[in-house]
């Protein structure tokens, strides 16, 4: 399917044709399909914002003194302002890693090769020995400010998705009113391989993202209380798939821009067209 006849069984699942708010374009591939599909999202968004995690230092002196070590020149949990500059406040304190995320969890050592050397992102459950939270929240600020912002596109590169709906990206957008309104949630497409890379992108053409939840594999790959750290240990069982992100991109953060509150009949046929109406798009 071509993207402008899935821009319009979105437009219309939605109930919203006509409006300027509901053409959403989807970004993704796995393998060597993954950078093609990072690449064509970036060049659609026109550059915007990209974090490679890359600049954050491990070893207790990175730039925002609020980041904290977990295991020395191996891991360490930023505080959720550590990219304002690029338009990014996070809900909770996530973890970055040089070594893949061998020190925090040894049995999956070497399976989460980076996109970008040599930094990776990942959540962690913040309760010892539970791993129940693999949710990365982000939200939206004008750069370098505190004031809440939209962008129009978020993607990310995601490394070892392997089971089939074990990882998306939920898009959140706002009514006029302030209500939080789910724009889609869209799957994060499986590699063939522990290491393989994936990336998902989604364009709308209005700035009417406010915030995006990303689902990152089944488990958290440790706990860490402030104190105590744990491991998960190796992806094995049945529907146990671990995952880590590496490079986020969007278009940069602007006056967000509200969308309709949609009926409750228009959401239901939202979801089946959603789910009857993805295809991937490779490159723009
Ligand atoms: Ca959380
Ligand atoms: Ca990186
Ligand atoms: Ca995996």
């Amino acid at each position: 399917m071509n993207p402008s006849r899935l821009a319009l069984g979105l437009a219309v699942a939605l109930g919203l044709a006509g409006s300027a708010h509901a053409v959403p374009l989807v970004f993704s591939g796995t393998a060597g399909g993954a950078t093609a599909a990072f690449d064509g999202f970036r060049a659609a968004i026109g550059g915007g914002s990209r974090i490679t995690w890359d600049g954050v230092r491990l070893d207790g002196t990175d730039v925002n003194p609020a980041t904290r070590v977990i295991v020395p020149n191996s891991t360490v949990a930023i505080p959720v302002d550590r990219f304002r500059a690029a338009g990014a406040l996070f809900a909770d304190p996530y973890a970055v890693a040089g070594d893949g995320f061998a020190a925090v969890n040894p049995a999956t050592a070497g399976a989460f090769p980076a996109f970008s050397p040599n930094n990776t992102f990942v959540m962690f459950d913040d309760t010892t020995g539970s791993f129940d939270d693999r949710f990365i929240e982000q939200s939206f600020v004008l750069p370098g400010t505190a004031t809440a912002a939209g962008t129009r596109g978020f993607g990310a590169i995601f490394v070892g998705v392997e089971d089939a709906g074990s990882s998306s990206i939920e898009y959140f957008g706002r009514d006029a009113g302030g209500g939080r309104i789910s724009l889609g949630r869209f799957v994060v497409p499986v590699g063939s391989g522990p290491g393989d890379t994936q990336f998902l992108g989604v364009l709308f053409d209005a700035a009417v993202i406010a915030d995006v939840v990303l689902t990152v594999g089944t488990h958290a790959l440790f706990s860490f209380d402030g104190s105590t750290l744990q491991s998960f240990g190796p992806q094995t069982g049945a529907g146990v798939d671990l995952a880590v992100t590496d490079d986020f991109a969007f278009a940069t953060p602007q006056a967000l821009v509200t969308v309709p509150e949609p009926p409750p009949l228009a959401l239901g046929f939202a979801a089946l067209g959603a789910a009857l109406c993805l295809r991937r798009i490779r490159g723009a």
